[in-house]
């Protein structure tokens, strides 16, 4: 339980003057976007002017990491504080599955909470749902949502775009709901008559499957699960990216003034690619980078409404990604055949699920006019696992004892005031390998199994019999084992992760 502290009237009236002088954060998190995604971080086959502009009025960072290579452990991090090998179940959720974060957990929704702001999750969610996995009421009210973790309002996908149910939820419940289509859901069986990619491709209109993706069909494409019902509630892929951002705008003109806190996830640039007809056309790197395009335009309305609103100055933004970037993850978008020299995961090796570095290191743009300098790179290493200490020193929240424990306080160097980098950034791959990176080194430990991901994407694992070391500050692709002529760097290396993974 959270207490409301009992304020003399004088004392809450100043209170009150100060606390709309407290910045607004929005922590804006994109899907599989990589680090060579965005023309600020090099690419050159889509331009994404929008966030050049906030990166260039900002810092950018070029060595930021998420804590996973995939979505639900890297999210589980970036709201607890907690890296996502602490607790059992956090791999990448079903649409069904129960709420990942428990209810007592400290978040950062939390700290925000605590200190009056004004708290929204928005877009994809990924972190469960409900009490009980494979027990949700969807047609009444969830018994567990982002209001148990500190979240005041919800307007959330339950997991992602490729999986059911497809139906966005507003508080507990799914948004439009229509009564006459009750929502069933299930990751076992598909419900009688009900159509699936595999027995009816006659109805994929929009997308087909390149790998799984297979079962029920939404909107002419398949997706992974089975669902039945939603009518009038189920989503259309292209009017994805407006939802949420029309919701986020909603939410800051709802709360222009307040001071508030908004963990806002695009969709954009995860499977399936869909993104609005405008778009059609706009990239010859196709849905993908058309994907993109619509991404930077989420930025624009979200900025533009801070903008008209008065309160650019006093919001601080990040601009990041949950994990590294695939290109075939599952849907023949053909985003392999029109990537032409495009190179998604900039300079490094592998990407999403990888343990190699394009798997986890992000973008990373903090953009707070007045109190971050601009038209600065900052090459410190960053971890999204200090989010909430990050977030919480900044509005002067106390994180409990024992809360978010892997979370360090890193404010200075996200506010470009220092250089200094963390000691090391622990990351998971798909695979369950932890692997670290320090200011210089790179060391992924031993892993069975085979170099390659043998279920879809064309992707390095980064398993190898032996420990892997590699010189950051020498090469970024992580080529050059050298892990033979530094034994002591290697017993280090293993020693900190005895240490960070308690047996
Ligand atoms: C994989 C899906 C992939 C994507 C990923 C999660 C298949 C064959 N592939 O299992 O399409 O959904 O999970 O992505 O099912 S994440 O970014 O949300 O972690
Ligand atoms: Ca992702």
């Amino acid at each position: 339980m959270k207490k409301t502290p009992l304020l003399l009237p004088a004392l809450a009236l100043g209170m009150a003057a100060q606390a709309q002088q407290r910045p607004n954060v929005i922590l804006l998190v994109a899907d599989d976007l990589g680090y060579g995604d965005l023309s600020c971080y090099g690419a050159t086959r889509v331009s994404t002017p929008c966030v050049d502009s906030l990166a260039n009025a900002g810092l950018r960072f070029t060595d930021a990491h998420a804590t996973a290579s995939t979505s639900t452990p890297s999210r589980f991090s970036l709201l607890t504080g907690l890296y996502p090998f602490r607790q059992k179940g956090t791999d990448v959720a079903a649409g069904n599955a129960g709420m990942i974060i428990h209810p007592e957990t400290y978040t950062v929704a939390d700290a925000f909470a605590s200190q009056g702001y004004a708290t929204a999750a928005l877009g994809k969610w990924h972190l469960g749902l409900g009490s009980r996995t494979a027990q949700q009421d969807w047609n009444g009210e969830l018994d567990q949502s982002p209001r148990d973790l500190g979240f005041q309002y919800h307007y959330i996908m339950a997991a992602t775009a490729d999986r059911v149910p497809c139906v966005f939820i507003e508080n507990g419940r799914i948004a439009n709901f229509d009564p006459s289509a009750p929502v069933e859901v299930s990751y076992r069986k598909n419900f009688d008559g009900e159509p699936t990619g595999r027995s009816n491709p006659e109805l994929l209109t929009k997308l087909r499957p390149s790998h799984g993706h297979d079962q029920s069909i939404v909107n002419g494409i398949s997706r992974i699960g089975f669902m039945k019902g939603g009518g009038k509630a189920l989503w259309r892929d292209e009017d994805i990216a407006d939802s949420i951002a029309s919701h986020a705008v909603a939410f800051i003109e709802a709360h222009r003034d307040q001071p508030f806190f908004m963990y806002l996830c695009t969709n954009d640039i995860h499977v399936p690619r869909m993104p609005h007809e405008r778009f059609r056309g706009k990239s010859a790197m196709g849905l993908r980078g058309e994907a993109i395009l619509q991404f930077d335009e989420t930025v624009r309305q979200v900025t533009d409404a801070l903008r008209r609103l008065g309160l650019s100055d006093n919001t601080l933004l990040i601009i990041t990604s949950d994990n590294g970037p695939v290109l075939d993850d599952g849907y023949a978008d053909e985003a392999i055949s029109l990537a032409g020299d495009h190179r998604p995961g900039g300079p490094f090796r592998g990407g999403k699920y990888s343990s190699f570095e394009a798997g986890s290191v992000v973008p990373f743009i903090v953009h707070w006019p007045g109190h971050v300098r601009g038209g600065r790179t900052s090459d410190a290493l960053v971890s999204q696992i200090d989010n909430v200490a990050t977030l919480a020193s900044l509005i002067g929240a106390e994180v409990p004892e024992g809360a978010a424990a892997d979370s360090q306080d890193a404010l200075k160097t996200w506010l470009g005031k220092s250089k200094k980098s963390r000691s090391f950034a622990a990351k998971y791959a798909a695979n369950h390998n932890i692997v670290l990176r320090t200011d210089r080194w790179k060391f992924i430990p031993p892993h069975d199994g085979g170099p390659m991901i043998t279920w879809g994407p064309r992707i390095e694992t980064g398993n190898a019999p032996v420990p892997q070391l590699y010189d950051m500050r020498r090469a970024e692709d992580e080529q050059t084992n050298v892990a033979e002529s530094n034994p002591k760097v290697v017993a280090r290396m293993m020693d900190l992760l005895r240490q960070i993974q308690p047996k």
